[in-house]
């Protein structure tokens, strides 16, 4: 990662590009540097403060070709248009894992190897937390999302290959070309939690568990617990608790 140091290093501004303001805040620019080496996220949430075509998170992962999938994540927005909430690219398909909302239609949009299902009916209300797991799996073509944990139809997309190659995944930003293509009005702006990837299909119990916030097996792909990922622009790392206890 360019300019990148690691993480126990005190001075890591280099990869903050267009943050000046950050100087004045030590703890802040430790927490926001990008992470040579994985970081444990466990309570903590990537804001998205601003709507932009250039703010987003770039995560590395563990491996690089699937032939099934589960990706759990948590996000919160307020957004009236349509946004990113999960962006995988490879040089073939600019959509090969994409999680999208569609604000006309009111539908979260699973799209593999550039196909789509979408979901309508869920309840999608602004200014709360949702859990959105999606499960796929190349033999079936089959894929399923878990909104807050009620199953969805299992709908077909794409069978046969699996999601292999150079991946880039993005959180914030909708790839329309492998690691770039932004665009501001489907940009994400809120935050983004407890993002995990692995390499099969989770039981509907252990998905329960992740969307309870009860003990389950961090991703194999994607790891909160120890994600490597580097931030490029305005995304901050803050406390996911924003309730009094
Ligand atoms: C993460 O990915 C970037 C870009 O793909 C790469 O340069 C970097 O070495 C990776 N970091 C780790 C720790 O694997
Ligand atoms: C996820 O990260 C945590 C913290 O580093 C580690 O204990 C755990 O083994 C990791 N899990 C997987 C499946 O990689
Ligand atoms: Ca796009």
């Amino acid at each position: 990662m360019l300019g990148c140091h690691s993480a126990d290093s005190p001075v890591m501004l280099p990869c903050i590009k267009s943050f000046p303001e950050m100087k004045l805040f030590p703890v802040l620019v430790m927490l926001t540097a990008c992470a040579a080496r994985p970081q444990d996220l466990s309570g903590k949430m990537f804001t998205f403060p601003l709507e932009s075509n250039t703010a987003h998170v770039r995560l590395n992962a563990s491996r690089l070709d699937f032939s099934s999938l589960t990706l759990c994540h948590r996000s919160f927005t307020d957004l009236k248009r349509d946004h990113v909430l999960f962006s995988l690219a490879t040089p073939v398909h600019s959509n090969d894992f994409l999680i999208f909302w569609d604000y006309k239609n009111k539908e979260i949009e699973s799209d593999i190897k550039d196909r789509e299902a979408v979901f309508g009916g869920r309840d999608y209300k602004p200014n709360m937390w949702h859990s959105i797991c999606t499960t796929w799996d190349s033999e079936s073509g089959l894929v399923q999302i878990w909104f807050n944990g009620l199953p969805s139809i299992r709908k077909f997309v794409s069978t046969g290959t699996n999601i292999v190659g150079p991946v880039i995944i993005i959180l914030g930003q909708e790839q329309d070309s492998h690691g770039g293509g932004f665009d501001l009005k489907q940009s994400f702006v809120g935050m983004m939690s407890d993002v995990h990837l692995w390499d099969h299909i989770l039981s509907s119990c252990e998905i329960q568990n992740y969307v309870d916030e009860l003990n389950f097996t961090p991703g194999n792909v994607l790891n909160w617990s120890a994600l490597e990922f580097e931030i490029i622009d305005r995304v901050l790392i803050e406390n996911k608790l924003m309730t009094c206890h």
